[in-house]
């Protein structure tokens, strides 16, 4: 009689925490039935009014969830005794509007239910709110998460990968962390939308080498336009161009096609279009669309279960930008 409970008491440990960290879709549903609404109403009205909201959001999940895992670290404002995440180099980029509707949504949720609701179950739901209504494929957001009590400033150029990696280096960046290059490659299709200031490939359009003043493997009119849309980048470095010329607002899977073509900014993702390892699923998602909303919804799930702290490894921030305990 006692073999059974044993084997299931036995069982039970790995399957809770293979499980997702005790995250549940429904873990407000008592606490907090309004959240849903809540990020719902505000993500509909931030990205109307502001357009570039989605991919700002977007890509602070991604930078957020790479460094140190889903605790809303990233959104720590740097104070007189130490440096936060959001100052961080690569942070320097990532939308106000961004931060802002996650604030947005923290206030108008500490009205309705104080003290309850983390930051990063914020992030993460306003996230897949927000690609589903430019376009992207739904799945479904698990719930629960605590927020950090650190904030490195050291830690997302350790984690995040950058555009003057190598291949090797990109896909350390992602299986290091458990993600497989089919998972990369399906991640990186979030280039879809979204803008990239000049600096981060005015290597490739100026000077490129003795031979050639921009990269070869570059799209000749795409070269064209962006010389004249950066010429004057150094002196003002907010001028940006859409990450894909093809559909720049809209989440599909447009990204693939124009890497193939040559329409890639960055050269990471011109090498995505040629490294061995990573052209075929490219040329799978390039074609197939459907294919590439599963593989994107499953590694954005996965993504946003990553490094997850619950229990005691966290806390509900009252404000998203600082620790219940500031330091003495
Ligand atoms: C493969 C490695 C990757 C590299 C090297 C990379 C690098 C970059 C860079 C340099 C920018 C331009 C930032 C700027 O100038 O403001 C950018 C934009 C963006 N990235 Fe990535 N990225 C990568 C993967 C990803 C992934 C996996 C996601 C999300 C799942 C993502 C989402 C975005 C979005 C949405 C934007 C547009 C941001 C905006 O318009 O505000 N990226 N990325
Ligand atoms: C921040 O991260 C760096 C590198 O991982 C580490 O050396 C340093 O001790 C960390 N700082 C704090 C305050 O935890
Ligand atoms: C991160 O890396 C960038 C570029 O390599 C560098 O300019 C910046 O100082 C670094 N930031 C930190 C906090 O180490
Ligand atoms: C390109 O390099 C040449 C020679 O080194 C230099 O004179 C020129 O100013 C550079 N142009 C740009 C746009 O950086
Ligand atoms: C760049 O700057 C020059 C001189 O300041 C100006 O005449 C020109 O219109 C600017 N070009 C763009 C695209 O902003
Ligand atoms: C596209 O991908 C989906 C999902 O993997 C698959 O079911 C479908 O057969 C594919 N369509 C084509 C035309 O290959
Ligand atoms: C969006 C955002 O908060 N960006 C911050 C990044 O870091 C700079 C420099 O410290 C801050 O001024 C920005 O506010």
């Amino acid at each position: 009689m006692a073999l059974p409970i044993f084997l299931f008491l036995f069982l039970s440990i790995p399957l809770v925490s293979a499980a997702g960290h005790h995250l549940t879709p429904d873990y407000y549903a008592r606490s907090c039935p309004s959240f849903q609404a809540v990020v719902r109403d505000n993500v509909y009205t931030k990205q109307s009014a502001v357009p570039s909201t989605a991919a700002g959001v977007l890509r602070l999940f991604f930078h957020d969830c790479f460094t140190d895992g889903c605790d809303a670290s990233l959104l720590i404002s740097s104070n007189a005794y130490s440096k936060g995440e959001r100052d961080a180099e690569p942070n320097l980029s990532l939308s106000g509007d961004a931060f802002d509707i996650i604030t947005k949504i923290k206030n108008s949720l500490e009205l309705t239910c104080p003290g309850v609701v983390s930051c990063s179950d914020i992030v993460a739901q306003t996230t897949r709110d927000l690609v589903k209504m430019v376009g992207g494929p739904y799945y479904e957001v698990l719930l629960g998460r605590k927020d950090s009590l650190v904030s490195n400033i050291s830690k997302p150029n350790q984690t995040l990968p950058a555009t003057d990696m190598s291949m090797d280096q990109i896909i350390f960046q992602f299986t290091s962390k458990g993600f497989s290059i089919k998972e990369m490659v399906a991640l990186t299709g979030a280039h879809t939308i979204g803008f990239t200031h000049c600096k981060e490939f005015s290597h490739r359009i100026y000077n490129f080498s003795a031979t050639s003043d921009a990269d070869p493997t570059m799209n000749p009119k795409l070269v064209a336009g962006l010389k004249k849309l950066c010429q004057n980048y150094s002196q003002n470095p907010s001028i940006a161009a859409f990450n894909d010329v093809r559909s720049p607002s809209k989440f599909d899977n447009a990204y693939y096609r124009n890497i193939l073509n040559g329409l890639g900014l960055l050269s990471t993702d011109s090498m995505m279009s040629t490294d061995p390892r990573t052209r075929p699923i490219v040329e799978v998602y390039a074609a197939n669309q459907t294919a590439f909303f599963q593989d994107f919804a499953d590694a954005m799930h996965k993504t946003s279960t990553h490094g997850v702290k619950t229990g005691k490894k966290g806390e509900v921030r009252l404000r998203c930008d600082q620790f219940n305990n500031l330091p003495m």
